[in-house]
């Protein structure tokens, strides 16, 4: 490299620039490391537990508060979450909960009621569709905004000669600090081959060798290389073949910008529907159903200890809000996933995602003197915990203009590890994204600090996706126990289809063994309005949130 050229740091404002000729310097060095096949060592078993103690952030107990009302007292959840899962229900229902005459009032009557329309929906809608019965999809934006498409990396599938589901399965298990509910683990694991047949006879494009043999990635944690990706778009991608599957069946049909606000339970305690906002204006409708999956997604957008977010700007635990004042259980709440690489400069695109992808083809985190300070495939939370620890008690983060801090992932060593032309074709998604902006990634490490990603617990469910309420399914972000207290990568994608597939039939076979409830209504809610009252819980925090507070 030319260390006298200095053009191409001429984007980056001035603070940042001697930081980045360290890294430059030291690149070389690395290269030559990286090709004789050292990597940076991994950490100790105590170094690990120590790190994530002192610095992850679900470590923080000023973050959290125990809950007071509902199926959870007692257990202690973030803040942000405890506030809206004790939340009083939304203004448009204040006549419905004064109406007993719920049983006569429906504008829409369907066997199977879907509440989300992003990957796990989806594919729950195809799997009843196909099963022979009438679905309709509630989704709160567009058929398809969701976090499955702001997903980047890839999805973890064990179809490799040297792999096995039993190989995955141990992943898993020992990523989530063997916190995960093994029977979730295993269906997991055993329907992998099987979802990505079904991709690719829906079309989905795989990042594939000339000679059509998919191409396979490390991400961080697994033993093996089984990550099977679509450039840097794979949510994408992956939402383009279901969506397009899903308007190809008759008996779906997809209802946009109409959120359900609130679960509809009958005499017998079961889940019979659902009433809809209609965010376009207009009053409330309700949905009678024979069986309800809960697909809404994660909670990113709470923003959860002020950390900004990788996720949709739907991800506001509507799902939960309902599930949990209709008396469903959930578990693992304080667990949640700071995705190691957010973006920390630019200032407008703060954390954003930087995909794990460019890890897994060697671009490793540097502090600011150009050293590196932990391997890169640790599994996520430790990475996480290392650079917080980095930034924080080191003091050896990157300063940022506008007072932020974050530590380099060396991407330019990509094209010189895999030959030149590999970011652009491996990224494409980010590549012309940065270029836009000023930042060539064939040229310039990228500032990154973790940001909010996934929410690793959620509703309790049973293998096909039962909950213990009769007629409620659930899958994907919004149910817990797959990933136990920490996500392996690639495993939200492979999740919401292998868990919204199974919840789809399952509540399909229920839907055909049972008639439309004649007492439909909001009972459970007036039961928890009650407990609110009782405990004095704060009256102007209103739920589901549906958009981020920032929103007008
Ligand atoms: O599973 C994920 O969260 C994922 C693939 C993210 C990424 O880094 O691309």
């Amino acid at each position: 490299m030319n260390f006298t050229d200095t053009s191409h740091l001429t984007s980056l404002p001035e603070a940042l620039r001697e930081s980045v000729r360290m890294v430059e310097r030291s690149r070389e060095d690395r290269l030559a490391r990286t090709l004789r096949g050292e990597t940076f060592p991994a950490l100790s078993i105590s170094d690990r537990k120590a790190w994530l103690n002192d610095f992850h952030p679900d470590q923080r107990e000023d973050g959290k508060r125990p809950l007071v009302v509902g199926p959870g007292k007692g257990s202690h959840v973030p803040c942000e979450m405890a506030d809206l899962l004790e939340s009083r229900p939304r203004v448009s229902l204040n006549n419905l909960l004064k109406d007993t005459s719920l049983s006569k009032k429906a504008d829409i009557v369907t066997d199977v009621l879907i509440i989300g329309g992003g990957g796990a929906g989806t594919a729950a809608a195809i799997a009843a569709a196909e099963a022979g019965v009438k679905v309709f999809v509630a989704t709160k934006l567009r058929h398809g905004d969701s976090n499955t498409i702001m997903a980047e990396g890839g999805m973890q599938v064990a179809d490799q000669e040297c792999d096995s589901p039993v190989q995955h399965y141990l992943d898993v298990l020992g990523g989530g600090h063997f916190t995960n509910n093994p029977e979730l683990v295993q269906a997991l694991v055993t329907d992998g081959a099987d979802v990505l047949h079904w991709l690719e006879e829906l079309g989905m494009l795989f990042d594939k060798y000339p000679t059509g043999r998919m191409k396979v990635r490390h991400g961080g944690g697994t033993s093996r290389k089984r990550l099977h990706a679509a450039g840097d778009v794979t949510g994408l991608e992956m939402m383009r073949v279901i969506r397009d599957r899903a308007e190809a069946l008759e008996n779906i049909t997809v209802s946009a910008f109409t959120p359900a606000v609130e679960l509809l339970t009958d005499d017998d305690g079961r889940a019979v529907g659902a009433v809809l906002e209609q965010l376009t204006g207009g009053e409330p409708l309700i949905v009678h159903a024979k069986s309800v999956i809960i697909t809404t997604g994660g909670m990113g957008r709470l923003h959860l200890n002020k950390f900004p977010t990788s996720n949709h700007f739907g991800a506001t635990a509507d799902g939960l809000v309902m599930a949990y004042r209709a008396g469903v259980p959930l578990q693992d709440l304080h667990s949640c996933q700071y995705h190691p690489t957010g973006i920390a400069y630019p200032e407008r695109k703060i954390g954003l995602l930087i995909t794990e992808k460019f890890r897994g083809l060697g671009a490793p985190f540097l502090n600011r003197f150009g050293d590196e300070f932990v391997f890169g495939l640790e599994p996520r939370d430790v990475t996480t915990a290392a650079i917080i620890r980095e930034c924080q008690m080191m003091n050896n983060g990157v300063r940022t203009p506008s007072g932020g801090v974050g530590v380099w992932l060396d991407i330019p060593l990509i094209d010189l590890i895999h030959g030149r032309g590999t970011i652009e074709k491996e990224f494409p998604g980010r590549f012309k994204e940065f270029l836009g902006k000023g930042i060539d990634l064939r040229q310039l490490p990228l500032l990154a600090y973790p940001t909010l990603h996934y929410q690793n617990g959620g509703m309790v469910i049973g293998s096909n996706g039962g909950t213990d309420m009769p007629g409620l399914f659930a899958a994907g972000e919004v149910t817990g126990g797959v990933h136990g207290h920490n996500r392996l990568m690639g495993n939200a994608l492979l999740e919401i289809l292998v868990f919204g597939l199974r919840a789809g039939k399952t509540a399909a076979q229920f839907a055909q063994t049972t008639t439309l409830s004649n007492s439909p209504g909001l009972s459970h809610l007036s039961a928890f309005l009650e407990e609110l009252e009782q405990e004095n819980c704060n009256k102007e925090i209103i739920g589901p949130q549906l958009l981020p507070k920032y929103f007008p």
